[in-house]
């Protein structure tokens, strides 16, 4: 911060040596001159900026507060710690008329107001079809049966003798902006886009706990099923399950929240989330798949004509602006603005994401900060000097397999308008004069 008590900026001569106000015209006319801004000047312009919000005396300096005045809290009276209290809006939150009952239904992560790559525990969006489960470790297990030689009952004890594995992956719902088929729905990128979490999972492989059982040669298939009352299960082709699956016990470091699975879930990697089953306390290998078994039709995107894409169990690259977006307007006016979001593809890294502030007419690199890993989300950024004219952002995703994320039109082109699951189409937001933001869409 530029800012000197005592000695506001806008008050400070001008050539001593420091940045000064009036040269904030002359960095962005050079900026308009040069036709970009070099990662030095865009810095300037941000400090210059902000010290223009704290040219008048501020008590936040000159006052004595509480915090600063009395002892705080000590080592023994938060055992296990939480966000400060200021933060006690950023929670997850449900849409009471999207389902008819909380317990099979689903939360949203709040998106807009994460960093970086990975989801806190307590803000990883639930999905789930009988409620929460709360299971006593001690009494759980895992049973390996069907086409294997050694049908075999593992206790949690037995399972954490396995080799371990630390990996960060997203988990998505294939429902994530499924409302948004038929046009902008919902306010807010938490509402649009948050049935996404990214966590770095502790667990063992699949693949070495099957090896312990003994796989026969007709094993094709897996059906993993949940200790929940809603006991759900899926199919799983064996080949995925031998690439790259886990069976998790730890997220972030942590034992799995109940919400999350406790004490095992299944993991997944890049397919969407209704595989990844939660609660895991048995996996039958077969030689088919027990579809007919399941709901499919819940899992199955319809086209327009009539027809079904079945088993698109891949999540395709996707991206979205979490800053500027609907819960998160722009506060401090025109200026040096930072517009963050994340990108994700089921098929590898993300090797690209391109962000446009005018709706499509100039699309600019976005800056990707932060780890890559396959699978997981990218966390990206674009630093813009905001004039205070209306904005539509959106931003467009590659993957290292070559995978472009398309339009809303190109996917509307291609599925029509009956699916649910899948929609990984371009978000766009409509910034206003006043800094507020909608969710819109723009042919
Ligand atoms: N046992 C069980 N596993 C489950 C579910 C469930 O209802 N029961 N829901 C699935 C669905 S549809 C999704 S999207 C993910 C959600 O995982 P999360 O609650 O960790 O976000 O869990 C999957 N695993
Ligand atoms: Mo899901």
């Amino acid at each position: 911060m530029w800012c000197v008590i005592g000695e506001p900026m806008g008050k400070r001569k001008k050539g001593d040596g420091r940045p000064h106000l009036d040269d904030r015209k002359s960095l962005s006319r050079r900026r308009l001159l040069t036709g970009a801004a070099s990662a030095g000047a865009a810095l300037s312009t941000a400090a210059l900026t902000h010290s223009q919000a704290r040219a008048a005396a501020d008590p936040a300096i000159t006052e004595i507060q509480d915090w600063n005045r009395y002892l705080g809290d000590g080592v023994d009276e938060r055992p296990y710690g939480l966000p400060s209290e200021f933060e006690k809006h950023v929670v997850r939150r449900d849409v009471s008329w999207l389902t008819a009952d909380p317990k099979s239904s689903v939360n949203f992560t709040p998106l807009h107001e994460l960093e970086g790559i990975i989801t806190p525990n307590g803000l990883c969006f639930e999905r789930h079809h009988g409620g929460i489960a709360e299971i006593d470790p001690a009494k759980h297990r895992l049973m390996i049966n069907g086409l294997v030689d050694t049908p075999l009952v593992f206790t949690m004890e037995d399972i954490m003798r396995f080799p371990r594995h630390n990996r960060i992956y997203f988990l998505e719902c294939a429902a994530n902006s499924g409302m948004e088929w038929r046009g902008a729905q919902l306010n807010g990128c938490q509402f649009t886009h948050g049935m996404v979490h990214n966590v770095m999972y502790t667990g063992v492989r699949l693949s070495d706990v099957l090896k312990e059982a003994g796989l026969q040669s007709t094993a094709k298939w897996l059906l993993p099923e949940g200790a929940d009352a809603a006991a759900m299960t899926r199919s799983i082709p064996l080949k995925k399950g031998l690439d790259d699956c886990l069976i998790a016990f730890k997220m972030n470091g942590e034992a799995l929240r109940p919400e999350q699975g406790y004490p095992l879930r299944l993991v997944v990697p890049g397919w969407e989330g209704n595989m990844w089953i939660k609660w895991l306390r048995r996996i039958e290998v077969g030689d088919e798949p027990w579809h007919q078994r399941e709901e499919t039709s819940k899992y199955t995107d319809l086209l327009a004509n009539g027809k079904a894409r079945r088993f698109t169990w891949t999540m395709d690259v996707k991206s979205v602006i979490t800053n500027p977006s609907p819960q998160a307007p722009i506060t401090h006016g025109r200026g040096q603005t930072v517009l963050t979001g994340l990108a994700w593809s089921g098929y590898g890294k993300i090797a690209r994401v391109d962000v446009t502030i005018d709706g499509g007419r100039n699309w600019q690199r976005a800056r990707l900060d932060g780890p890559s890993f396959s699978k997981s989300v990218h966390r990206f950024y674009h630093d813009f000097y905001w004039d205070g004219s209306p904005l539509f952002l959106q931003s467009r995703a590659i993957d290292d397999a070559g995978n472009v994320q398309p339009t809303k039109a190109e996917l509307r082109t291609a599925r029509g308008q009956n699916s649910i699951y899948h929609n990984n189409g371009i978000q766009t937001w409509h910034v206003r004069e006043d800094g507020s933001a909608e969710n819109v869409e723009i042919s």
